[in-house]
């Protein structure tokens, strides 16, 4: 592989349900009818003991928790640290969960796969349109409404089943608080 992006994608990506419109690199859909994603808002990252993954991250990285919060919806004790900002008004975290309850979505997660990577989250000024709009090419959007995520964000999930294995998040900062 010379590494040089073509700007094609292969045809396993452009049929049926997925995340290929997400790449970026075709000329269909037109720009104006596809989803604004701006940036990478976050990673979730699945942990047993948050304290102590905190620790970690701080101790080997110097990352130090921005925010922290519980809540309770989603079933998850969280931290957030900020990577960097974007320039564009958002900035991007690693968000840390662990579960508060075994039957969260995190909760079952862990016990199935251990420590890890537990889903990605694109940010976007519009998670009302642009989960619309996703819907819209086929793929499970989880909630009706979006919901409150961190830091008073309005959130949605992509089913992972629908997005090559990836559980994806859509985040809209509230306003003042990234
Ligand atoms: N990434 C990839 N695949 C996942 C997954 C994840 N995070 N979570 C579940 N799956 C897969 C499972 O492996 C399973 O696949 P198989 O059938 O091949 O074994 C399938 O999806 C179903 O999983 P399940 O364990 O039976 O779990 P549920 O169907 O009950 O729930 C999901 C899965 C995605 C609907 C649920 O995790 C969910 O609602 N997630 C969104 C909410 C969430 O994750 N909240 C925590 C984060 C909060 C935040 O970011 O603020
Ligand atoms: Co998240």
């Amino acid at each position: 592989m010379s590494g040089v992006i073509t700007g094609t994608v292969g045809p396993g990506f452009r049929e049926g349900p997925g995340c290929g419109a997400l790449v970026g690199v075709t000329s269909d859909p037109p720009a104006s009818e596809a989803p604004v994603l701006t940036r990478i808002d976050h990673i979730g990252i699945a942990c047993f003991d948050l304290d102590k993954t905190v620790e970690f991250y701080r101790a080997t990285y110097g990352f130090e928790v921005f925010h922290s919060e519980v809540n309770e919806e989603q079933g998850v004790r969280e931290a957030m640290l900020k990577i960097n900002d974007t320039g564009d008004g958002g900035a991007s975290y690693l968000q840390l969960l662990e579960p508060t309850r075994e039957d969260s979505a995190v909760g079952k997660w862990l016990a199935k796969n251990g420590e890890g990577v537990h889903h990605i989250a694109f940010g976007t000024a519009d998670v009302d349109g642009d989960a619309a709009e996703i819907r819209g090419k086929g793929v499970r959007v989880l909630y009706e409404e979006p919901r409150i995520g961190s830091m008073g964000s309005r959130i949605t999930f992509l089913h992972p089943k629908d997005c090559g294995g990836v559980l994806t998040e859509l985040v809209t900062a509230k306003p003042g608080e990234h």
